[in-house]
């Protein structure tokens, strides 16, 4: 083990120490009560880094240790858990960039689109909602929704991700649909950010916001939301993810580190 892993490890450690006394008064709380008590510990904790600096974390924060443990950059619009990745990227020279199609380069996919927020701060580089991702692949999802499209689909990313028409409740608009695997983390990345950010997000726009300060989402939006958490549960990947995250940002994910809380928030 060379001095750099060692480094790491330790820190890694104690982030998992320091998570359990981070929740701290939200005992006995539920509802849209426990979102705001969880909103005010993941704010006041969040020390925001720069647009630029999460290319640099990207390296160790999203490194592969789980799917195939090969050290490369986790993208969840690439990954294939059950066999050979048809792509990875492994190298800095590797950020984008100019693409033409897939596997060209990375950059940062905001799973809540930026273009909602005007790329507004502290937003913008939060790192619970903004993933390495095939810059390609990035740029086809571009604002859209996520959604479930089925069979048919109008086009297909190398790891089965689809763009097509959404089936869920059969709200029929046109959706972005991650695979199985990632169903969850986006999921759950959401409601972070419906937490993080439920002081302001009635300024912002997307055609999955209901305009409330407590709910957030639309209805649909909410249901399928808690249909992808129950679905596809914390991975490994994910829980080192966020103790990496705490390590380079400061606050959590509070949804990956008590599953529990969403349906306690959520469900009607
Ligand atoms: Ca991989
Ligand atoms: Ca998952």
């Amino acid at each position: 083990m060379n001095k750099f892993i060692i480094i790491f490890a330790v820190l890694f450690s104690n982030s998992a120490i320091a998570a359990k006394n981070y929740y701290s008064n939200v005992e006995g709380l539920s509802g849209y009560q426990l979102k705001s008590a969880l909103k005010i510990i993941i704010s006041r904790t969040h020390k925001s880094q720069s647009y630029g600096a999460l290319f640099h974390a990207y390296k160790e924060t999203d490194r592969d240790t789980t799917y195939d443990g090969d050290g490369s950059i986790v993208d969840m619009y690439s990954e294939n858990p059950n066999g050979k990745d048809p792509y990875i990227f492994n190298s800095p020279k590797k950020r984008c960039g100019n693409y033409k199609k897939e596997a060209d380069c990375y950059n940062r996919e905001h799973i809540f689109p930026q273009s909602s927020f005007s790329k507004g701060k502290p937003m913008r580089s939060d790192f619970f909602h903004v993933y390495p991702s095939d810059g390609y692949v990035n740029n086809r999802r571009g604002h859209l929704s996520f959604g479930e499209v089925g069979k048919v689909a109008i086009w297909t990313s190398k790891n089965g991700s689809k763009i097509g028409t959404n089936i869920f409740e059969n709200v029929g608009n046109k959706v972005f649909e991650p695979i199985d695997e990632f169903k969850g983390d986006i999921a759950r990345s959401l409601l972070y950010f419906a937490t993080r950010y439920e002081d302001r997000i009635q300024s912002f726009h997307h055609e999955w916001l209901d305009g409330s300060r407590d709910r957030v989402y639309k209805g649909h939006f909410v249901r399928m939301l808690l249909k992808w958490h129950k679905q596809d549960p914390v991975s490994e990947h994910e829980r080192n993810r966020n103790n990496r995250g705490y390590t380079f940002q400061k606050n959590r994910n509070p949804f990956i580190d008590h599953p529990e809380w969403v349906e306690k928030i959520w469900k009607k």
